[in-house]
């Protein structure tokens, strides 16, 4: 047996039948301290801690139905069979399920798909609370953290709303890597989604990790950086401290990718336009407007900013979106 069915048999120790229906819905994430690296590739388990905000209502929704054969419909559209995404969705769906029991999988995105948002964290962590919908486990938020962790890494992330924590753990088998909710709210925070470019990813972020740990001597560093950081933006979020933790998350995210720069063939996943926007950034701030500046695997920037900046930021960048990630959601 896999490591990963041995993983996802320790909590559900035994096949029930499934609803009619499953359903779950889940906010995708933005790291301020990032995970990039794995200790182990097949539990997706990280080298390093990660500490992330949720983002309301931008998120997954999906349900789960028994089928004839295995279908999955994605924002109204019906997905090929042979395509990646749904290879990877049922191949995960098959450690849960008796064989010979297809499903019909629905999924709605709410993420700005051209934004460059990874819509793997919050798709594996909807996938995961349909299916304790659907086989009635009733697991409790560390199991289902567990088991999104082991769909991609980032959905581990993506189960609370607010500022989660992904503990690494330190056990083979994972069970103690897993994330949970930092216990504060902040009502002032927003993070500004901007959309730079929708050029193709030229490599997605499994392998990225993957060769950056392989080939960039840089990366020999990453975890330092992330026992700098990762202490200092807890307890900036605890202390309300946004100059600490902005300043913070923008070092980390730049760290991160000069890590990737430094691989070889070079990650560099930034355009002219990702570029523009970090000067425009820096010169806001040089300005008096407190804002910060965050990236994933991909060329498009977060902004980090607090309320009484709103306006000044979507002045400066139109079409800006704000997410508010303390007002009440409908997911
Ligand atoms: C993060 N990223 O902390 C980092 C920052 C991208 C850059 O987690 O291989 O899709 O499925 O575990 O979760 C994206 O990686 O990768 C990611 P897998 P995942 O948000």
């Amino acid at each position: 047996m896999t490591d990963i069915q041995q993983a996802v048999n320790r909590l559900i120790p035994r096949r029930t039948p499934p609803a009619s229906r499953g359903t779950g819905t889940a906010p995708a994430n933005i790291a301020l301290c990032k995970y990039w690296g794995k200790r182990n590739q097949e539990l997706k388990l990280p080298l390093t801690g990660s500490l992330s905000i949720s983002l309301a209502d931008l998120g997954t929704t999906t349900t789960l139905e028994p089928a004839d054969t295995d279908r999955f419909v994605l924002n109204g559209t019906e997905q090929d069979p042979a395509s990646t995404a749904c290879q990877r969705l049922f191949s995960f769906v098959d450690l849960f399920r008796e064989p010979g029991t297809p499903l019909l999988v629905t999924s709605t995105n709410t993420i700005p798909m051209a934004a460059g948002l990874a819509s793997s964290a919050s798709g594996f962590a909807a996938l995961v609370l349909a299916l304790n919908d659907l086989y009635r486990w009733n697991l409790d938020l560390r199991s289902l953290s567990i088991l999104a962790r082991l769909g991609s890494g980032s959905a581990a992330r993506s189960l609370e709303h607010g500022f989660v924590e992904w503990l690494p753990g330190e056990a083979e088998d994972g069970q103690d890597s897993y994330a949970e909710r930092l216990d504060i709210t902040w009502p002032g925070f927003r993070v500004g989604i901007l959309t730079l470019s929708e050029s193709e990813k030229p490599v997605g972020s499994t392998e990225g990790m993957k060769r950056t740990r392989e080939t960039s001597r840089l990366y020999a560093s990453w975890p330092d950086e992330v026992a700098h950081a990762l202490p200092r933006i807890r307890q900036a979020v605890f202390d309300q401290d946004f100059t600490v933790l902005g300043a913070t998350a923008e070092q980390n995210a730049l760290s991160m990718h000069a890590t990737m720069i430094a691989s070889w063939p070079p990650i560099l996943y930034w355009q002219p336009e990702t570029v523009h926007t970090l000067h425009q950034v820096h010169a806001l701030r040089r300005r008096g407007v407190e804002v910060y500046a965050t990236l994933d695997a991909g060329p498009n920037v977060k902004l980090l900013f607090l309320q009484d900046q709103e306006e000044a930021l979507t002045t400066a960048f139109p079409g800006l979106r704000v997410v508010s990630p303390f007002r009440p959601h409908s997911i």
